[in-house]
């Protein structure tokens, strides 16, 4: 009898963990101002600090962030909104002016090329 109700919550845990691994979700992110690989790492270590993000790639030549994050804690709007506010624009959501006007020369629209 014991045994059953042991096996039963096991069962239950282990439940609850695969149901809690579903929810990391997949998406790109279009990163159309993206210019050198230091847009690269400030937008991949800026993005590795926001709660929710598991990973985000940057592809420098698709000019796309592949993003992986878990949908209770943060959403795609949200997500574009950090990109935002690291200076970056992400899908149609143009980077925060402040951020842009901060980022080095060569990271500006243009700037390098
Ligand atoms: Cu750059």
């Amino acid at each position: 009898m014991k045994k059953t109700i042991i096996i039963a919550t096991m069962g239950m845990i282990l439940g609850f963990v695969a149901c809690s691994s579903e929810e990391a979700k997949h998406a790109d992110v279009a990163l159309s101002t993206v210019q050198c690989g230091m847009c690269e790492k400030t937008i991949e270590s800026g993005m590795a600090k926001i709660d929710g993000i598991a990973k985000f790639d940057v592809d420098l030549n698709e000019k796309v962030g592949h993003v992986t994050y878990k949908a209770s804690v943060i959403n795609l709007e949200a997500i574009e909104k950090a990109v935002s506010a690291l200076g970056y624009q992400a899908n149609n959501t143009k980077a925060d002016p402040t951020a842009y006007e901060a980022l080095a020369p060569c990271c500006k629209i243009g700037g390098m090329h």
